[in-house]
């Protein structure tokens, strides 16, 4: 059978009506019988089971980028970051002084070490009034806070247990010298200082350091009518007593100046208030 023929033929129609007809057009074309290979589709049949779950399939594609949303709280402060990089050096300064009021300023113009001798020196000395000035503030502030006087004269009872010669160089320091009681009324104000400070004895200014036996004030002023020895007193005991302290009763006792005790210092109204 020609080839043309054949593909005439093998023409396949997928219903029954169409079918026929190309037979017929088969059987018109030539004589030969024409073979038609016929696909017909079956009936539906039922549903089958319902097979198990399949796996997972493969994750989709990126999303497009969502709309941003409400602002929400904020959050904690983090810790804080590494130190920087130093920075670059800056520009030469000038140093400024006051003297007086006044301002001056110049440009180091060789060391600074060199420059600032002179300001030492001054700091120093500025230190040096400093530490006076409290010194001073420290007598003030005994002296307020328990001081004694007559007519003429203003006591100090200074709580440091010291040596007779070094009591009298402090008294001296501040312009004074250890008591030197010289009528009965000066007694009494000594004597009722010591027993208001709850003491029993304290240094005054009476010795006899220079002649054995020949007693005078600190200033080597001569005492002249007034005493107040204790009975038996002065012994100059061990022959090792030159000092005198007075003991609350307002009696004088000569003593070692060797001893260590409080004292009272003198002062002299006009010297203060001048
Ligand atoms: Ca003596
Ligand atoms: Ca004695």
């Amino acid at each position: 059978m020609p080839r043309q023929k054949l593909m005439s033929c093998m023409l396949v129609v997928p219903v029954l009506g169409l079918m026929l007809l190309n037979i017929a057009q088969c059987q018109n074309l030539s004589e030969e019988p024409c073979t038609v290979q016929i696909l017909v589709p079956g009936l539906k049949g039922e549903a089958g089971e319902k097979g198990e779950k399949g796996t997972p399939g493969r994750p989709g594609r990126v999303g497009p980028p969502g709309e941003t949303g409400p602002p929400g709280i904020k959050g904690q402060k983090g810790t804080m970051g590494r130190f920087g990089k130093m920075g670059p050096s800056g520009h030469k300064g000038k140093i400024v002084l006051m003297f007086q009021g006044k301002v001056t300023s110049w440009r180091p113009r060789y060391r600074l070490p060199c420059e600032c001798a002179p300001l030492r020196k001054m700091i120093g000395e500025m230190d040096n009034q400093v530490s006076q000035l409290t010194n001073d503030l420290k007598f003030i502030t005994k002296a307020v806070a328990g001081i004694k006087e007559t007519d003429s004269k203003v006591y100090l009872l200074v709580k440091e247990e010291k040596r007779y010669r070094d009591a009298e160089t402090y008294c001296q320091g501040k312009g004074g010298h250890l008591a030197m009681p010289r009528d009965e009324s000066a007694n009494k104000a000594i004597a009722g200082y010591i027993t208001e400070a709850g003491l029993s004895r304290v240094f005054i200014g009476i010795n006899d350091l220079e002649h054995e036996g020949s007693f005078v004030y600190v200033d080597r002023s001569p005492m002249s009518t007034f005493s107040k020895w204790r009975e038996g007193e002065p012994n100059n005991a061990y022959e090792d007593e030159d000092c005198v302290e007075m003991v609350a009763a307002g009696e004088w006792i000569d003593v070692a100046c060797r001893l260590t005790m409080y004292f009272i210092c003198e002062f002299d109204k006009d010297s203060i208030t001048q």
